[in-house]
């Protein structure tokens, strides 16, 4: 099934004159209402009618994530703050996330999206879908509910965690469908084996896993253990949240929506526009956002793109499934940590250096990160009693800026390696980017 047949399949070259032309629009009000983007546009010699169609794409500046912390918390909205029906974050930090706004219409198109998303994974109004994304801030929990809601389907918002209770619901209920990120699925999966039962003894048939990166061979391992199909969706809060793309039960890319997210790939060192088919920083423009539009957002995401028509019968382009990031962004337990951030904290508190490495690993199933820090020549004399108040403090510091627990270990002067080049900050054994 597909949910907007027209928009769906159109032939490209419709397509494409639909896009060009609502770029125009674009342009034209980003100038009009956001300082930020006039801005931008003058300091490269623009005005907004020389945007005549895709082909002019690249000569429009890039966004980049910082210029939203830069103009936090509504500075870049197009819409004045009473038509704002909404706010969301990025997951990470519980200090200043990075907030998008939403108009109604917004609401409205994202909902849209997600029907479309939820249709492509073979949804109907006859499933229940057991929507264990948060809720809050992150985009994952309202998104999949929105979405679930427009098409009709029976939806539980049961949020992360509690997982005994997950797997109790989806027996009693009889879930059809888990919206979780990859590696909880993966959890609620070992967990029902403890209780010794397993969810393929459940109705759950798909699911619906995103917002951090997973590997073919973890793909296997769910479907191996639940019996589900498990298909892959992808989205970021500065676009809109889930429902930027997803996968169909072919499993052969995400098809992005793209007659609202415009995507290109460019080469991450140079920012230059890469063909179908090369590898590089994808790019997104939001062809139709209202309170708070973006032209050519820089995700740090890398993938490639594919215009052949699928086998589901969409014509819109596919993505391949992500493969790295262009930063040193890494995602633990499905929140956004930069190591910068960990470096903020390490500098703050007295007694220790800001050399340090973060190691992140899979235990059984749950993510789990542990920062090595070097404390002091001075510090390191201390008593034994002291050092654990150090550690104890690091890690409340690290919770309170990143949100999740981390273990801490003090480790001795000198002791992490130096580099002459690139500090080498993360160690990420899980391989959640090989397939
Ligand atoms: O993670 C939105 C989302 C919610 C997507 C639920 C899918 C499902 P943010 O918190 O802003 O938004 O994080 C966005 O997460 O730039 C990617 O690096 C990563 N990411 C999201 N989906 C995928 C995916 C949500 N399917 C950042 N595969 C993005 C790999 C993903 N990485």
């Amino acid at each position: 099934m597909i949910w907007d047949h027209e928009h769906e399949t159109m032939p490209r070259a419709d397509l494409e004159r639909l896009q060009a032309a609502r770029l125009r629009e674009l342009v034209a009000r980003v100038y009009s209402r956001v300082p930020f983007y006039r801005r931008a546009l003058q300091a490269r010699g623009l005005g907004p009618g020389d945007i005549r169609g895709l082909a002019d794409l690249s000569a429009l500046p890039f966004t980049v994530k910082s210029d939203f912390r830069d103009n936090y918390p509504l500075g870049l909205a197009a819409v004045p703050t009473e038509d704002i029906v909404r706010i969301h974050g990025s997951s990470g930090t519980t200090g200043r996330p990075t907030v998008v706004a939403y108009s109604a219409r917004d609401v409205d198109l994202w909902s849209e999206m997600m029907a479309r998303a939820l249709t492509a994974a073979g949804v109907t109004s006859r499933d229940i879908v057991q929507n264990a994304y948060g809720y809050g801030l992150f985009t994952g929990g309202l998104g999949l509910h929105y979405g679930a809601e427009r098409i009709g389907a029976t939806v539980i918002p049961v949020s992360g965690g509690q997982t005994r209770r997950q797997i109790m619901l989806a027996q009693d209920l009889g879930s059809t469908v888990l919206t979780c990120t990859p590696s909880y699925a993966l959890y609620v999966a070992e967990t029902a084996e403890e209780m010794g039962t397993s969810l393929r003894e459940t109705k759950l048939r798909v699911g619906i896993f995103g917002a951090e990166p997973w590997s073919e061979r973890m793909r296997q391992e769910i479907q191996a253990k639940t019996g589900l199909l498990a298909l892959d969706v992808y989205g970021l809060s500065e676009i809109i949240g889930p429902g930027v793309s997803i996968e169909c039960e072919h499993q052969a890319g995400l098809h992005v929506f793209e007659d609202h997210f415009l995507p290109e790939i460019v080469d991450p060192a140079t920012g230059d526009p890469l063909p179908y088919g090369a590898k590089g920083e994808l790019v997104v423009t939001t062809l139709t956002k209202d309170a708070m539009p973006v032209i050519r957002y820089r995700t740090g995401d890398i993938t490639s793109l594919n215009p052949e028509a699928c086998a589901c019968g969409r014509t819109m382009v596919r993505m391949d499934k992500i493969s790295g990031r262009t930063d040193d962004m890494i995602i633990v337990r499905g929140i956004n940590v930069f190591p910068s951030q960990v470096e903020a904290v390490l500098l703050q508190v007295k007694g220790v250096q800001p050399h340090y490495q973060i190691i992140v690993d899979r235990q059984k199933t749950l993510d789990d990160l542990e920062v090595w820090v070097e404390v002091s020549e001075e510090a390191f004399a201390d008593e034994v009693r002291q050092l654990e108040a150090l550690e104890a403090r690091l890690r409340h510091e690290i919770h309170e800026v990143l949100g999740i627990n981390a273990r801490v270990k003090l480790v001795e002067p000198r002791s992490i390696q130096r580099s002459e080049g690139k500090a080498k900050r993360v160690i990420d054994r899980r391989d959640v980017y090989q397939s």
